[in-house]
């Protein structure tokens, strides 16, 4: 018969040992379980003279219970551990600062496009959209500039190449050909093609020239087409209208002046020019040395237009302008290069 106290001395050393909760259940098992050492012992006790059995039954008993007790206690202390360590490695310093996230912002464009807007609304212009692929119907003809018409050479045009469409024979198909917008007027048309008069919009967005760049020019452009349409509209009236918007825009001091030109759209036409704020009208390499940027083209809408939609020229008369969306944001922000505007240089954009 194995001695009560050489088995509790053993069980003591290995609970001192156990480290885990794991191990602590391996050495429950291994003392009280049903097949534990210590059931055992307490089985074999009929064996024994009844003398011998109440000694050391109640010597197993007292071990019984101190395991149990010990048990007990180190479950607590291992469980308590685990929790501590846990908290450790969760532990987050809620006072380190956030890491920043990158936030993007609006381009200078898109900013001055906004403020363009406010400033037509303002007036009751509506603002409305056409598309950037365009057909030469929309972006010529109907704007009375014919095929073989010189003035066709004011805009150097990307044309998209169309399978499938014979281009030579029908007159109709030669006006479906397509092509990247060179202008924000086919917007007009548009337009009036579905609506009646009086009309009042503008028609932000985004053209394409096949031209040379410089610090003025680009291929790929923004402007901000015009049309008012009522009874009696004079040129009085589209001189009161670009004044009140440029000196909303630059300020009151805002010096513009109109120059005759030719569109072949409009009749009588300008172009407007802006004192240039980069030299503040000395010449720079972006006014070309002449002190003043050109901003817009503009005119007395050509009663060939409103035949080509419709619209009784007798009755009715109008104005339309397309301003260079981009050269307003270079004359607000002095920007000296219009090439920078599309460059995705972080360093110019993050200005803004
Ligand atoms: C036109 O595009 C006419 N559709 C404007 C118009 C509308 C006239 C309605 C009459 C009635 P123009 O090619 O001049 O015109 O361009 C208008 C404006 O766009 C210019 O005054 C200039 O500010 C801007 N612009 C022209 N070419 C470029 C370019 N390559 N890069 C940047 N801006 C340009």
């Amino acid at each position: 018969m194995v001695e009560i106290k050489d088995v509790k001395k053993i069980a003591e050393e290995e609970i001192r040992l156990v480290n885990t909760i794991e191990k602590l259940e391996n050495f429950e098992n291994k003392y009280l379980s049903k097949k534990g050492i210590l059931t055992r012992i307490l089985r074999s006790l009929k064996k024994l003279n009844p003398e011998e059995r109440k000694k050391v039954g109640k010597e197993a008993n007292e071990l019984k219970e101190f395991l149990k007790k010990e048990i007990d206690f180190r479950r607590k202390q291992l469980k308590e551990r685990d929790v501590e360590e846990k908290e450790k490695k969760e532990w987050i310093d809620i006072t380190i600062p956030a890491k920043k996230i990158e936030r993007g912002h609006i381009h200078p464009i898109t900013l001055i496009r906004t403020q363009i807007e406010d400033i037509f609304q303002k007036m009751g212009f509506s603002i409305v959209e056409g598309p950037e692929i365009e057909n030469e119907w929309y972006n010529f003809d109907a704007l009375n500039i014919p095929k073989e018409h010189p003035a066709r050479d004011m805009w150097d045009t990307f044309w998209l190449r169309q399978n499938g469409l014979k281009m030579q024979n029908s007159k109709l198909k030669m006006n479906q050909r397509l092509l990247l917008r060179t202008h924000t007027s086919p917007v007009q048309i548009r337009y009036m093609e579905k609506h009646k008069p009086p009309i009042r919009i503008i028609a932000p967005g985004r053209i394409f020239r096949y031209e040379a760049t410089d610090a003025s020019h680009e291929i790929n452009f923004y402007q901000v087409e015009g049309l008012m349409i009522d009874r009696n509209i004079s040129i009085a009236n589209f001189k009161f209208i670009m004044e009140e918007f440029f000196k909303e825009f630059f300020g009151k001091e805002t010096k513009i002046r109109l120059r005759p030109s030719f569109f072949p759209f409009t009749e009588p036409s300008f172009e407007i020019d802006v004192k240039c704020s980069i030299c503040n009208g000395k010449g720079c390499s972006v006014c070309s040395y002449r002190g003043w940027i050109e901003m817009a083209g503009a005119g007395m809408v050509h009663p060939n237009v409103l035949k080509a939609v419709k619209i009784n020229s007798e009755e009715w008369q109008g104005f339309a302008f397309g301003l260079g969306l981009d050269r307003l944001t270079m004359m607000k922000y002095k920007i000296n290069d219009i090439r920078l505007f599309y460059s995705g240089d972080l360093r110019f954009l993050k200005q803004f």
